[in-house]
Formats: C-alpha cells, structure tokens, sequence
C-alpha cells in the first residue's frame, strides 16, 4: 500500500468506520440512557509516565459532538468546566448558564454531576484528613456540587473516594476517616433534601464509585462490597439516599466478577449508576472501550441488568487511547462504544428469550424427579446427565455472540 499523507488520513479513516457497518442512528443511540462524561471526552491522553497526543477540547464541543452521535446525556466533575478557584463564586452562575445554553442547542441534558476531590493539592491527604478546614472544605465542595446538579437538572451524583487511603502506614486512623467522610456524603444529603424542597425536584441519587487501587496505594473503600457495608453500617444520616455507581472495570482490577459484583449490588437495592468500559484483571485502571475486552462476560452482564430491570444510566468512562487522534474520539471511540453497548444489549435480549437457553435452564431447575432421599450419590447420578446443558449453555452464549447460530458467511 501506498503511504497515507496527513491530509488523507481522516479520510480513510472514516471510510473503513464506515465500512465496518453495525452502527446505530443517532434516534436510536438517544433511546438509551447511555451518558457521556466530559472528562473521558476531553481526556488528552496524559495518564501517568506519558505527555498528552490530543489537543484540549471545550465542553461545548463535547456536548456538541455528543448531540450529534445521539449521547443523550452528559455528565461532569464540578472541577472539570468550572476552575476550582471558581467555585461557589460569581464565574460558577455564569458557566453554568453556559453549559446550560450548550446543552439545550444540542439537546443533550445533564444527568450527573461528581465532585472532585483527588486532582486538587488541597486533596494532598484524602477528602477525609486530619485538618479541620480540608474536611470542611470538601464539605463545601460536595454541596456545591449538589448545587450545580440541581441547577443543571441532573439525577444523579457520584463520589469516587479514590484518595480516602495512604501511601504509608502508620499516621492513618481508619476508623476516623471513615466517619469524616461519611461528614461529607452526610453534607451533600442534607444540601440536597433543601434544595430539592426548595426547587421542587426529586432529590439526587447519590452513588458511590469503588475502585481497589489507585491513586492512593491503599484505599478505605475499595470494592463495591466495601461500600455496602459502608452505606449500612450506621454512619450516614441518609442511608437511604446512598447508593452506587460500580464501575465494569474496577471490579475486575481486584480480581472480581462484575457480573457478581452487580448482583450483590442489585440484591441490596443499590445499583443505581453503572459505569461502563472494559480491560483487564489485576491491571491498572486502563478505561478502554466497552466491549473492547471481554464481550462475553459483558453479555452475561448485561443479561443479568436486563432481566432484572436495570435501564441505565450506561456512563461511558471510558479512555480513548493514546493512538487515537482527536477526530477519531468523536469519530471513532464514541460511537463504536454506543453501538457495541447497543449490539450487546439486543444480543443480551435474544439470549433471555433464547428458546435452547430457556428450555436447557428450565431443565436445569426441573431437576430430575427421582427422591433419593439422603443418599448424595444417588442424587448426583439422577442429575448427571442434565449438568452437561451447563456447558451447552455456555456455547449458545457464544453461538449468539457471534453470531454463530446463523452459519458462518464466506464471502468471495
Ligand atoms: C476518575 C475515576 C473514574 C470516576 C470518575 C468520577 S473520576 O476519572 O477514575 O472512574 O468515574 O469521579
Ligand atoms: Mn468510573
Ligand atoms: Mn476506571
């Protein structure tokens, strides 16, 4: 093949995503509660040891760009759009009537807000630390973003206490950090029961985001299990207002099943946000696409939402990586991300309806009607052959996946 010069790059590049086929309409993207962060879209490629390959772009843009592609919702840091030195001052009004503006012309809507509390320096020792005023200030910090959510018609508010841990041992009291940052998520609660009384709006879901490493070495809270017990464990005021947002790939990074995970969070009544990407067991967090990855162990996961009534939101947090250049995140990452979430969310329906999956599960649970009473032996033998159709199961799942059930097609 012949080099491709610069100005023919995007080009080709958008022909073979063209010819890949498989996507969506931007109607029926909006269908689903799938919402686009502002940092994951503005990300610039800078992660730890690397200099960024992407240029900077604005929230309009993205907010642009995510109304053309069909992300219905947008979500954002408080700090990611507002400059910290801005909060909670006259700039904050102005760039929210901003964003505001952005979002009606493009017709994507907020559907959550998070505060940052790990980039800045005041962060150095946790949102949690020893020092009154830090504390406080986080205080601050997460009312004001109730404020923002509120303002900008959001649902939902997520709080990924990922610098609640240490680096060293020894000055660290467990007990208490945990309690001063309950003060916190208790601050945001009672923030929000006054202003929702005084807008008049449903009061905001407040979801808590585990990951099991990183930035700190060790970390308070660091599965999704954790904050369960956390949430039920008689330290916040509103326990009831506090839920989760699990995140795909941080409970594989400890070596987790999300699919498990996602169950125990479903059980307690807690799964209210999900944030959706993929990579690798025991890794850093690497944020790639959805799907990218593991494509089976998504489909079991999303058979699993499906039939127990979980819609969304889908929070797309997800990294385009280094390699791909700034057209290619709006172009490329973005809507490939959408429509592998869309394919396997239909395939996940075909399963549940899946006539061989039903009947073979059906079987399954019939057992085989011969009582052996206690006689363990005998009650393994009556069932023996039945357990092969877990294993059928199993290859109907991929059979779908790939499409396999249909015959392969070879093309001349
Ligand atoms: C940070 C983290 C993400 C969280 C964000 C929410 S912050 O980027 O790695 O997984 O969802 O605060
Ligand atoms: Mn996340
Ligand atoms: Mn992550």
């Amino acid at each position: 093949m012949q080099p491709v010069p610069p100005n023919k790059q995007q080009a080709l590049v958008d022909r073979l995503t063209e010819q890949c086929g498989g996507a969506y309409s931007p109607e029926t993207r909006r269908k689903h509660f799938i919402t686009g962060p502002q940092w994951a879209a503005a990300y610039q490629g800078q992660a730890l040891f690397y200099a960024p390959t992407r240029t900077p772009v604005t929230f309009e843009d993205v907010i642009r760009e995510f109304g053309k592609i069909g992300i219905g919702y947008w979500c954002t840091h408080d700090s990611d759009v507002i400059p910290s030195a801005q909060l909670g001052k006259d700039g904050q009004s102005e760039i929210i009537a901003r964003i505001q503006k952005s979002l009606n012309d493009h017709g994507v809507k907020c559907s959550m807000v998070t505060t940052e509390t790990f980039f800045h320096e005041v962060f150095a020792a946790g949102p949690a630390p020893e020092s009154p005023e830090v504390r406080e200030y986080s205080a601050f910090r997460v009312r004001n973003t109730v404020d923002i959510g509120h303002e900008l018609g959001a649902q939902y508010a997520v709080y990924w206490p990922g610098s609640l841990g240490y680096f060293v041992q020894g000055a660290i009291d467990e007990m208490q950090q945990l309690r001063w940052y309950a003060g916190a998520l208790n601050a945001a609660c009672e923030r929000d029961i006054e202003v929702a009384k005084k807008k008049g709006r449903p009061t905001l879901k407040h979801c808590l985001e585990a990951k099991p490493f990183e930035p700190q070495a060790e970390i308070l809270l660091p599965t999704s299990d954790a904050m369960l017990g956390f949430i039920s464990s008689g330290v916040l005021t509103h326990p009831e207002m506090v839920g989760l947002n699990p995140e795909y790939l941080h409970e594989l990074m400890w070596g987790g099943a999300p699919r498990a995970a996602l169950a125990r969070a479903l059980l307690a009544g807690k799964l209210w946000h999900l944030d959706i990407n993929d990579g690798y067991r025991l890794k850093h967090d690497v944020d790639i696409g959805m799907g990218l990855v593991n494509p089976l162990d998504w489909l079991n996961v999303l058979m699993l939402l499906r039939s127990n009534g979980f819609n969304g939101p889908f929070n797309l947090d997800f990294k385009a990586p280094r390699t791909t250049s700034n057209h290619g995140v709006f172009s490329v990452s973005f809507p490939s991300a959408v429509d592998r979430f869309i394919t396997l969310w239909e395939i996940a329906g075909d399963a549940l309806t899946d006539p061989i999956i039903n009947e073979a599960t059906a079987a399954l649970k019939a057992g085989s009607g011969v009582s052996a009473g206690t006689d363990g032996h005998a009650i393994a033998e009556a069932n023996k052959e039945l357990l092969t159709l877990h294993e059928l199961i199993a290859h109907r799942l991929v059979q779908l996946l790939l499409g396999l059930h249909r015959g392969r097609k070879i093309f001349a």
